[in-house]
């Protein structure tokens, strides 16, 4: 027999390529050497550290997946592993660098003209531009379908009117992608609008209660008015939109894995040093399977995720498998690591032990990019042939 491992017990590393591994080495040291020692200071302060974005870009953890345009050209498995480093460390900041890379960057490249790429994927691609994304508006969340946001064809370009909520990097986005429906035939469609251009706002949300590393506000536009170069002239239909969101589901399944990884560890090191009844806490059964039931749920998520990401390199992927792992992974990371947070006992309760903050983090990660629920009327569908969330 092979000896068991319980830092990798199903031996996930003989599933990665050599430059599968380091790539994760490289992220796993820039992670905790740079962002673990940041993360209380921004949690506390709700403020964006401007220097986080280009130091991921000089390492080539930005867009990742994209080739050329300075970008690493690495497979999708690669991108996840990165993923789940950074949201080893926090959700927000894994929030941050998944909406540069695959809701800013991958729209541009795949549905953007050759002068939009280069344009704006280096600068993206280095972190000197901070992207965002709108598609939730204040009444739109779950079923963009029926989103308010118009466009209306102008002399010389667009005209765009609406409002988006809950957008991540919006208040300090230099770049902004937003989805708006045409009113010249009634398909959504993608815009790519600059900072500063008239009629364009976005405030912060502030004193979120969970993803407070990462600045999330609202985008408004009145009458914004832009040249036809700002429209992404190669998607239409909520398809396009429904894409990035594929890729970054595909991230986020990684990346909450990650979470629970990191609530694990510190539990485990807790109930190993933590004393009452003059045992160990790791000593008692109730203990002993609290753990192992979260370690199971992330073994198996990362076996999951690393399928998924192989499947799309590959070419095979279909949505419905993101929408599985995606729920999956979010709503068993959420679960365990609410289970084991009880470990701490009254340190629970201090930001400086970390496992609560993962815990406030995680239910926004269950709830943005399809909800838990939504996700499983996705595989509802797709498993009776019956739509259940529309008529
Ligand atoms: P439906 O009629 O099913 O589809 C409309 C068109 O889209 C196509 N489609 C997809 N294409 C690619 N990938 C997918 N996953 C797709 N799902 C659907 C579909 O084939 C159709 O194409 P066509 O050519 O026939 O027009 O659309 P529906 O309106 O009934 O959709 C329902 C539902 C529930 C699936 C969908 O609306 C949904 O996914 N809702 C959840 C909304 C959501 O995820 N919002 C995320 C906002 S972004 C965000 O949260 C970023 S957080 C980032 C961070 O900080 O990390
Ligand atoms: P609703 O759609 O109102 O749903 C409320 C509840 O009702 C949920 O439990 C849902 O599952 C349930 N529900 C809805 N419809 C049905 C149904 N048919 N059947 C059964 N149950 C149903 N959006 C962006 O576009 N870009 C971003 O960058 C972005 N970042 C975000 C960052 C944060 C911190 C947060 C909190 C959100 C972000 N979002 C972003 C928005 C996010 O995608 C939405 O919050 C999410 O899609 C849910 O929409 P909603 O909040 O309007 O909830």
């Amino acid at each position: 027999y092979a000896k068991y491992n319980h830092e990798d017990p199903l031996n996930l590393e003989s599933l990665l390529t050599e430059e599968e591994i380091a790539i994760r080495d490289t992220a796993r040291e820039y992670c905790q050497e740079n962002l673990t020692p940041r993360v209380l200071q921004g949690w506390r302060t709700e403020k964006f550290d401007h220097d986080i974005l280009p130091e991921m870009g000089k390492l080539g953890l930005l867009g990742p997946t994209i080739k050329g345009y300075g970008c690493a050209g690495v497979n999708n498995v690669a991108y996840g592993l990165i993923a789940r480093e950074i949201e080893r460390v926090d959700s927000g900041y894994r929030s941050m660098a998944s909406v540069q890379s695959s809701l800013v960057m991958h729209p541009i490249n795949e549905f953007g003209t050759d002068a939009q790429k280069e344009r704006y994927l280096p600068r993206l691609a280095k972190g000197e531009l901070v992207g965002c994304f709108g598609l939730t508006e204040p009444n739109h969340g779950s079923d963009p379908a029926g989103m308010e946001t118009t466009c209306e064809e102008t002399d010389g370009g667009f005209i765009l009117n609406g409002s988006k909520t809950w957008i991540s990097n919006a208040p300090v986005a230099d770049v902004f992608i937003v989805w708006a429906r045409c009113k010249w035939d009634g398909k959504v469609r993608g815009f790519i609008l600059e900072k500063g251009v008239k009629g364009l706002e976005a405030p912060a949300i502030k004193n979120k209660i969970a993803l407070r590393a990462s600045l999330t506000g609202s985008i408004f536009m009145d009458s914004v008015k832009v040249g036809h170069d700002a429209l992404l002239p190669h998607g239409q239909g909520l398809s396009a939109p429904f894409s990035c969101l594929n890729s970054a589901r595909y991230g986020i399944s990684w990346g909450v894995m990650g979470a629970l990884e990191d609530c694990i560890q510190k539990t485990l090191v807790y109930a190993l040093e933590r004393k009452q009844f003059k045992r160990p806490l790791a000593s008692f059964q109730l203990i002993q399977k609290k753990l192992v039931d979260a370690q199971t749920e992330a073994v198996l998520g990362l076996q999951a995720s690393v399928q998924i990401g192989r499947l799309k390199d590959a070419g095979k992927l279909a949505p419905e498998m993101v929408s599985m792992v995606k729920r999956n992974n979010c709503g068993k990371a959420l679960q365990h690591c609410r289970v084991i947070l009880d470990i701490l006992g009254g340190n629970a309760s201090s930001d400086e032990y970390h496992v609560g903050r993962h815990v406030a983090n995680l239910q926004v990660v269950n709830t943005y990019e399809g909800t838990y629920d939504i996700h499983g009327l996705i595989l509802g569908k797709a498993m009776t042939g019956i739509q259940a969330f529309a008529n």
